[in-house]
C-alpha cells in the first residue's frame, strides 16, 4: 500500500489509543522517507519491539528507529522541550542518531510549567469536588492547547527572541498564577526559573527548528512517501470522541493536514490501527468494557496476556469486548481505507468471543455509537457470539497458517465495520505481520 513513489499514509487510532500505532508506523517506514506526528504531544506513548529490545517513545516520530528516515513534528503538536531533549538523549544513549533526522516546527505552541500545574490542580480539585475526573496523563496538554485556541500560546519560533519570550511569558503567568493560586489553591509558578530553563534548552532546540510544512511539500514533489503517524485515538477526538472524556486535539486523520500543513490532497491512505478487543486507559463511558481485574474472567485474560498498561503513566488500561459499532463510527470520521488488526494472539485460548454489533439506547436499537459521554454511558451493548480457537497466532505471518475461528472473527469484523482488513498483527515484534493486500 506504500509501495509506490509519492504515495503518503495517515495511521490513526480507531479506538481509545494503544491500539499499537508505533509498531505499525515502523513497520511501514520501510518504504517511507519521512515521519510525522501531527497532533497530541507526550502524552502519548508508543512502544516498539525491535529485535526483541524495547523502545518507548512520546513525541519523537517512530520513524526514528529506521535509520535515514526523517523525522517530522509538525505544528498540530503540542512541544514540553525538556521532554523532547530527554528522550532525543535516551535515543542517542542507545546508538540511534537523532538530531541531524528531527526537524520541529517553529508553530508548535509549548507546553510550559504552568500548564503542568493547571492540568494537575485542575484534576486534583475534581477529585477533592467528587465530580468524574478525566484522567489526564498530567503532562499539561490540555491547558496548552487551550492557549493556543485562546491566541495567547507562547511557540517554537517565539524562542528565538528572548524578550518577546519574556513579554508573553509575563502576560501568561499573570493569568495562569491567579487560576492556580486563587482558584485552585496551588503554588505558583516562578517567571526566573520558567525564563531561564527556556533560554537554556532553546540553544539546544533551535538548530532541529524548521519550517515543516515546506520541508513535507518540498519532500512530497521529490517523490517522498511520507508517513503521518496518529497518536491517542479517534474516541479521544476533542470533537468526535466520548466528550468531554478526550484529549484535547483531533486526533483523526483529517488532522494530518492541518496539524503539519499539508493538503488533505497529499494524504492517499488511511491505515485505522484496532486492537482485536477494546482498552481504555483514563475516566469516561466504555460501552463493552467487562471485569478485568478477577482472576479467570476474559478481561483478566486481556489484561495479563496484553500487558494492558499505560506506556507513559503506568496506569492499568481498562478492557473490554471488540466494539465493531464504535468502529464504524472511527471508519465514517476517518475515511478509513484498510484497517490493521492488532494484538489478535493475546485472544489465544478464550473459549468465546463476544463481538458488539450495536446498541440499546432508551429503548431503541442502534447500530452505530452516538456522540458524546452521556448518550454512550447510557448503551447497552448487542453481543453476537464467535467461538474461539486454542492454537497459538504468535508471531504467524500467514493468513491461511491462522485457526478457522480467528480467520471467521476478522471476517466477521471487516462485514460489520464495512472496512476491509489489510493487515494483522501477532505479536509485538517487527516482523511478526499479516499482510492481506
Ligand atoms: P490528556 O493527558 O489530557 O491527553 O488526557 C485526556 C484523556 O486522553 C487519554 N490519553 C491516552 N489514552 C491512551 N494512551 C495514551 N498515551 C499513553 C499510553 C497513556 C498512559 O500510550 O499508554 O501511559 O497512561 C493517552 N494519552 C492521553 C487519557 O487517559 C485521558 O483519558
Ligand atoms: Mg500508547
Amino acid at each position: 500500500m506504500n509501495k509506490t513513489q509519492g504515495r503518503n499514509v495517515v495511521v490513526v487510532g480507531t479506538q481509545w489509543g494503544d491500539e499499537g500505532k508505533g509498531k505499525l508506523v515502523d513497520w511501514l517506514t520501510e518504504t517511507a522517507q519521512g515521519v510525522v506526528r501531527f497532533q497530541g504531544g507526550h502524552n502519548a506513548g508508543h512502544t516498539l519491539v525491535i529485535n526483541g529490545v524495547k523502545t518507548a517513545l512520546h513525541l519523537i516520530p517512530s520513524g526514528i528507529m529506521r535509520a535515514g528516515v526523517k523525522c517530522y513534528v509538525g505544528n498540530g503538536v503540542v512541544l514540553s522541550v525538556p521532554k523532547l531533549l530527554e528522550e532525543i538523549a535516551g535515543l542517542e544513549k542507545a546508538g540511534v542518531e537523532v538530531r541531524s533526522r528531527l526537524r520541529v516546527s517553529d508553530a508548535c505552541p509549548l507546553i510550559l510549567p504552568y500548564h503542568v500545574a493547571l492540568d494537575v490542580a485542575r484534576e486534583a480539585a475534581k477529585e477533592k469536588a467528587g465530580t468524574a475526573k478525566i484522567g489526564t496523563t498530567g503532562r499539561g496538554i490540555g491547558p496548552a492547547y487551550e492557549d493556543k485556541v485562546a491566541r495567547r500560546a507562547i511557540r517554537v519560533q517565539d524562542l528565538k527572541y528572548p524578550e518577546r519570550f519574556a513579554n508573553k511569558l509575563r502576560e501568561n503567568l499573570a493569568l495562569h498564577n491567579h487560576v492556580l493560586v486563587n482558584f485552585l489553591g496551588a503554588a505558583p509558578v516562578d517567571f526566573d526559573t520558567t525564563y531561564n530553563d527556556a533560554m537554556a534548552y532553546a540553544k539546544e532546540l533551535l538548530p532541529m527548528v524548521a519550517d515543516v510544512s515546506r520541508e513535507l511539500n518540498d519532500a512530497h514533489k521529490a517523490g517522498a512517501n511520507l508517513l503521518f503517524e496518529g497518536a491517542q485515538g479517534t474516541l479521544l477526538d476533542v470533537d468526535h470522541g466520548t466528550y468531554p472524556f478526550v484529549t484535547s486535539s483531533n486526533c483523526v486523520a483529517g488532522n494530518a493536514a492541518a496539524g503539519s500543513g499539508v493538503g488533505p490532497g497529499m494524504l492517499h491512505y488511511i491505515l485505522g490501527i484496532t486492537k482485536a478487543y477494546c482498552t481504555r486507559v483514563g475516566g469516561g463511558p466504555f460501552p463493552t468494557e467487562l471485569d478485568w481485574e478477577t482472576e479467570g474472567t476474559p478481561g483478566y485474560h486481556m489484561a495479563t496476556v496484553g500487558a494492558e498498561k499505560g506506556t507513559t503513566t503506568g496506569r492499568a488500561r481498562r478492557c473490554g469486548w471488540f466494539d465493531a459499532a464504535l468502529l464504524k463510527r472511527s471508519a465514517q470520521v476517518n475515511g478509513l481505507t484498510g484497517l490493521c488488526i492488532t494484538k489478535l494472539d493475546v485472544l489465544d485460548g478464550l473459549k468465546e468471543l463476544l463481538l458488539c454489533t450495536g446498541y440499546e439506547l432508551d429503548g431503541e436499537t442502534i447500530d452505530i455509537l452516538p456522540m458524546g459521554a452521556d448518550e454512550i454511558a447510557r448503551c447497552k451493548p448487542i453481543y453476537e457470539v464467535i467461538p474461539g480457537w486454542t492454537d497459538s497466532t504468535v508471531g504467524v505471518t500467514d493468513l491461511d497458517k491462522l485457526p478457522a475461528n480467528a480467520r471467521q472473527y476478522l471476517a466477521r469484523i471487516a462485514e460489520v465495520t464495512g472496512v476491509p482488513v489489510h493487515m494483522v498483527s501477532t505479536s509485538p515484534d517487527r516482523d511478526h505481520t499479516i499482510l492481506l493486500h
